[in-house]
C-alpha cells in the first residue's frame, strides 16, 4: 500500500492524476487483449512492481525514432511508466554517461546479469565486410548484437530497421544490413513498424511481468495481441459506393473521415498492425485517419516490396 500510495504521488507531481493513470491502464489492458477484469492487475505492475527486470537497450543503424516513440510521443508521462517497471542499466540515447564511461557501463550491466537481462534492439546490423559498415566504441554492429543479445534472456527488437533491417536493408544494401535476428542466427520478439507503436513495445513488457512470459507470436516473431489482424479489416475507412454515395462499414461517424485510400496506394490489406484502434500521440490519429495511405511498414523489407508507395501495385 505505501508502494503504491508513493506511485501515486510521484504521477501526481508530474500532473497526472489518478483518473488519467487508469484510463491509460485500461487502454492498454484492452490493445493486450485482455479483458476488463485484468485493469487492476495491470495498474499494479506499475504501481506496485513485483520485480524490475535488467534492460540493456542497444542502438545500430537506425533514426532513434524508436525510442523517441517510447518516451515521449504517446503520454508526456510514459517515460515515468516505463522506468517505473523496468531497470535501465543501459541505454545510450537517456544515459548521462559518455565514452569509455558508457562502455564500462555496457560491459558492467551484461557481467552482472548475464542471461537475466532483457535486451532490448533498435536499429540494423551490417554483416557484409566482417561488419564494417557500423561501428560503436571499435567494436563492429555485429561483435556488439553476438556479445550482448546471446547472453540475454531474450532480446526484443523494436522497429522496422531491428526487426526485418529497415531501410538499411532495402536495394542495393551494400553493407549487407539485416535485422538483428537474421544477422546473428537467434529468435527475437519483432515489435515491427516504422516506427512502431510505443503501446505494442509497453504491452510486450507488461505482458511479461503480468504473466511471467512473453507475448503469442505470429510466424514473423510478432506480438499476435498487436500484429494479429491487417490494418484494412481494422480500418474506419472501410467501405462501398451504394446509389453513388460512400458507405462504411462500420457506420456514419467513421465516413466523414472519407474515402478509402486503396487507389492511392495503401497497404493496409497486406499490413497486419493495430493502428486504426490503438492510434498514435495518445489516441490522436493514424497514417489513414490523417489522410496518407499506408505504406506496410510493419511487414518485412516494406521499402522494396510495397514500393512505388501511392501507386497500387
Ligand atoms: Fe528504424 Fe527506429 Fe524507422 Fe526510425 O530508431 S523503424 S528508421 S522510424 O525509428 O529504427
Ligand atoms: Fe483498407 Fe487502406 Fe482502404 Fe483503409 S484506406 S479500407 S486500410 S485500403
Ligand atoms: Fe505503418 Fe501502415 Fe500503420 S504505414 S504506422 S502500418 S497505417
Amino acid at each position: 500500500m505505501k508502494k503504491e500510495k508513493q506511485f501515486y504521488d510521484r504521477l501526481s507531481e508530474k500532473g497526472v492524476s489518478r483518473r488519467e493513470f487508469m484510463k491509460f491502464c485500461t487502454f492498454l489492458t484492452a490493445t493486450m487483449g485482455l479483458n476488463a477484469t485484468w485493469v487492476p492487475k495491470v495498474a499494479e505492475v506499475f504501481a506496485a512492481p513485483k520485480q524490475r527486470p535488467p534492460v540493456i537497450w542497444l542502438h545500430f543503424a537506425e533514426c532513434t525514432g524508436c525510442t523517441e516513440g517510447v518516451l515521449r510521443t504517446m503520454y508526456p508521462w510514459i517515460d515515468t511508466l516505463v522506468l517505473e517497471i523496468i531497470s535501465m542499466e543501459y541505454h545510450e540515447t537517456i544515459m548521462a554517461a559518455a565514452g569509455q564511461q558508457a562502455e564500462d557501463t555496457l560491459h558492467a550491466a551484461v557481467k552482472k546479469y548475464k542471461g537475466k537481462f532483457i535486451c532490448v534492439a533498435e536499429g540494423a546490423v551490417a554483416t557484409k565486410y566482417n561488419g564494417a559498415y557500423g561501428k560503436i566504441g571499435g567494436r563492429t554492429f555485429l561483435e556488439i548484437a553476438n556479445d550482448v543479445c546471446k547472453q540475454a534472456a531474450a532480446t526484443i527488437c523494436i522497429g522496422a530497421c531491428a526487426t526485418y533491417g529497415g531501410v538499411q536493408k532495402a536495394a542495393p544494401n551494400p553493407g549487407g544490413y539485416k535485422g538483428v535476428g537474421d544477422a546473428i542466427g537467434i529468435k527475437t520478439v519483432n515489435i515491427a513498424g516504422c516506427p512502431p507503436n510505443p503501446v505494442n513495445f509497453v504491452g510486450t513488457v507488461v505482458n511479461y511481468l503480468l504473466l511471467g512470459k512473453l507475448p503469442e507470436l505470429d510466424g514473423l516473431g510478432r506480438p499476435l495481441f498487436a500484429y494479429g489482424k491487417t490494418v484494412h479489416d481494422q480500418c474506419p475507412r472501410r467501405g462501398h459506393f451504394e446509389n453513388g454515395e460512400f458507405v462504411t462499414e462500420f457506420g456514419s461517424e467513421e465516413a466523414k473521415m472519407g474515402y478509402c485510400l486503396y487507389e492511392l496506394g495503401c497497404r493496409g490489406p497486406e499490413t497486419f498492425n493495430n493502428c486504426p484502434t490503438a492510434k498514435f500521440n495518445d489516441g490522436t490519429s493514424w497514417p489513414v485517419e490523417a489522410g496518407h495511405p499506408c505504406i506496410g511498414c510493419s511487414e518485412p523489407d516494406f521499402w522494396d516490396k510495397m514500393s512505388p508507395f501511392f501507386e497500387t501495385l
